[in-house]
């Protein structure tokens, strides 16, 4: 068997607007969710509790939202700055093409081209931008891969209309899809929809734009994000929108791909009871069900009694499953970071828990500094699975491992954990590329530092590039090629036969 990867396969790194862009409030870019989000430090999480558990990823309460508006001082709020990518995308796109990268997934920040999600005309100045960005990457030969909405819905429609909540977000949505599809037609060949769609669920404020009364407290854990009926129309509504966007791509530029992004849970069962293995398939069935709908075009049978025995009512629009069908996406992405254990909890109809991080520990492995089970293996199992039920394309749109990094007296940053948890993924990605599974690219989540997703720490850092900044904005923003710069740019010029 071949020991390099197939021809043509996409290398590369992935970003997200949010997490890198900074400058939010200029270039007449409006204001979005993720401007609203708080920096969650380990103290906090130690006094708070873990942030996926008690401290809601991501939240802001309406109470919250004003007083991050009257009084910004009072709030930490790093996704604001990230790390200046706005001005150093040059700088940034450069060290890329030097590591070799033949892809670089990033995402468009929706208030940038609207700046209320909903205005009559784009601000020229924000499609400048990704002109710019889009040029760049192509001068060096590296196929921009875009996602359309990443954790930063425009802050007036989460506050007007309650963002996915509402079908005139939808329709804004799909403005904003025409706009820029039909302005990088040519350059953009690779779309995503929504980042992580499923992380709705744990996720309302900055993946929906859904803004909730009263403040997250450690009693009301995950349940203050909201009920399931909220949530569930509003996935339901992110579906349509996908499906449009997906019909928009093909009709204005037959050369264009849309793919989904599903932030993958490869769920293990604690023991071999039945029991178990049975809560495996519940959560896997709350995973499943955002792809089924977006490969498949229309509801999986087994969201009916969920729905039913819950009292749960999708208001559809009469097209809307003609709309699911005809819009079913060309690839499929996913990010895939770690593995789940399940035990079952004695339900005859599941819950889902919205948890990003398994609460019961799997003995067999590692966890990285942030609690994230380290699970190569699962990464093949996972691939396998994907392919069996969906004989689509496979992009891997993330995988990384977040580390607090040490810089030594020249500088220098020895991440050795990188790369070794980079080299035992690619193994089994390549494993799984041998059982027979398309995968055609792999973008490592963070190939330059940036501010976390979930906990807006710059000290979680994923990058191959370091980037001089605290948690709190203080440094001086510098790159620097850590040992990980040198061991992916071999990977690559190897296509993945040295390993
Ligand atoms: P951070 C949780 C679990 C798995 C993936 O996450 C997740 C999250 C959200 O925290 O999100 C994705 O930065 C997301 C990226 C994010 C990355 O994983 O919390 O698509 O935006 O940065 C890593 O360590």
């Amino acid at each position: 068997m071949n020991s390099e990867f197939p021809k043509g396969f996409l290398w590369g790194g992935a970003t997200a607007a949010n997490q890198i862009e900074g400058a939010w409030n200029e270039g007449g870019r409006g204001p979005a969710t993720s401007d609203f989000a708080r920096l969650i430090t380990k103290e906090i999480r130690a006094t708070e509790g873990p942030y996926d558990e008690h401290v809601p990823h991501n939240a802001a309460s309406k109470e919250m939202v004003e007083d991050m508006k009257l009084h910004p001082e009072n709030w930490e709020l790093p996704k604001r700055r990230g790390i200046d990518f706005y001005h150093h995308y040059k700088e940034d796109i450069a060290l890329f093409a030097e590591m070799g990268f033949k892809v670089f997934r990033m995402s468009i920040s929706w208030s940038r081209i609207f700046p209320n999600g909903d205005d009559d005309t784009p601000n020229e100045e924000g499609l400048q931008f990704y002109d710019h960005v889009f040029d760049e990457c192509i001068k060096y030969g590296i196929e921009p891969m875009v996602t359309l909405s990443h954790f930063d819905t425009p802050l007036h429609l989460a506050e007007e209309y309650g963002g996915f909540l509402s079908r005139h977000t939808v329709d804004a949505f799909v403005k904003y899809v025409e706009t820029v599809i039909k302005r990088y037609k040519g350059k953009v060949k690779y779309w995503l929809t929504f980042n992580e769609i499923n992380n709705v669920l744990s996720n309302p404020f900055t993946s929906s734009g859904i803004i909730l009364d009263g403040a997250p407290t450690p009693e009301s854990g995950n349940n203050y994000l909201g009920n399931w009926q909220l949530k569930f129309q509003a996935v339901h509504n992110q579906m349509v929108a996908s499906a449009l966007a997906v019909k928009k791509c093909h009709e204005i530029d037959p050369n264009a791909k849309m793919g989904n992004m599903l932030c993958r849970l490869e769920n293990y069962a604690e023991s071999a009871k039945p029991e178990d293995q049975l809560q495996v398939l519940f959560e896997d069935h709350f995973n499943w069900f955002f792809t089924d709908v977006q490969a498949k075009g229309e509801y999986p049978y087994y969201m009916q009694r969920f729905f039913d025995e819950n009292d749960i009512h999708i208001k559809m629009e009469p097209d809307d499953e003609k709309i699911l069908k005809e819009g079913c996406v060309d690839f499929i992405t996913i990010s895939y970071y770690m593995t789940y254990v399940m035990r079952y909890k004695g339900e005859t109809v599941p819950k889902p828990t919205g948890r990003l991080v398994s609460d019961i520990k799997n003995p067999n492995l590692k966890m990285s500094a942030w609690g994230w089970p380290i699970d190569p293996i699962g990464f093949r199992i996972t691939l396998n699975h994907i392919y069996d039920r969906y004989h689509l394309p496979i992009f891997i749109s993330e995988n990384g491992l977040g580390a607090v990094d040490h810089v030594d007296e020249n500088g220098y940053v020895e991440d050795d954990y990188r790369i070794e948890y980079m080299k035992a993924h690619i193994e089994q990605m390549h494993e799984a590329i041998k059982d027979g599974v398309d995968v055609f690219g792999y973008a490592w989540w963070g190939p330059i530092d940036l501010v976390s997703s979930g906990t807006s720490e710059m000290t979680k850092r994923y990058g191959m590039i370091y980037v001089d900044y605290d948690d709190y904005g203080k440094g001086t923003g510098k790159r620097s090629k850590k040992k990980s710069f040198y061991y992916y740019k071999k990977v690559i010029a190897s296509n993945g036969a040295d390993l």
